[in-house]
């Protein structure tokens, strides 16, 4: 049982954590057309990685007996100056994103829900990787700055990149990961 604000809170989250899928999807679709397929890999494994968080407390909201309610999701921007200032715009959504678990948790605290609290440790944690990921390719590009070869080697590095998180999720989170190996 989880409370009606804990629940509005939670299908808030799912409607951020799918602006965030696509978010990426328009990033990778950008890069794309630039011809950075690298990048274009990378936010499309990232698409796919929002999409798991989305559904993970989409499947909670089902199991603790409440109701899923979605909203309409915002249109994301679709042009970009260069790679530097999507991944400027990624750190900040992903800081926007952890502030918003933090909140979560707060709420869990504050209603005493301990099994929102251990389902939500699981983010604070994703959430240190998230930004720690973005902040190593900042770094980089920024290393680069004008460079064109060091950018096309970058875009090779970032081309290598999987995706580990499950995709299909119509037999519910646990039989995906199984499915996945995730
Ligand atoms: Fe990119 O983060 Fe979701 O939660």
């Amino acid at each position: 049982m989880i409370s009606d604000k804990m629940t509005q809170a939670f299908n808030e989250q799912v409607n951020r954590e799918m602006y965030s899928a696509i978010l990426y999807m328009s990033m990778s679709a950008h890069c794309n057309q630039e011809g950075l397929k690298g990048f274009a890999n990378w936010f499309m494994v990232q698409y796919h990685e929002e999409m798991f968080h989305a559904m993970k407390i989409y499947e909670y909201i089902q199991r603790q007996g409440a109701q899923v309610n979605l909203g309409a999701i915002q249109a994301p921007p679709t042009t970009f100056e260069s790679p530097l200032e999507m991944l400027n715009q990624t750190l900040a959504h992903e800081q926007f994103i952890t502030r918003s678990i933090n909140d979560l948790m707060e709420l869990a605290i504050s209603e005493k829900d301990h099994a929102s609290q251990i389902f939500l440790e699981w983010y604070v944690t994703e959430q240190v990787e998230e930004e720690e990921n973005d902040n190593d390719i900042i770094a980089q590009l920024k290393f680069i700055k004008d460079n064109p070869q060091g950018l096309m080697m970058l875009d090779r590095e970032l081309a290598g990149r999987a995706t580990t998180v499950p995709t299909d999720f119509s037999k519910g989170i646990e039989s995906a990961m199984a499915a996945s190996g995730a």
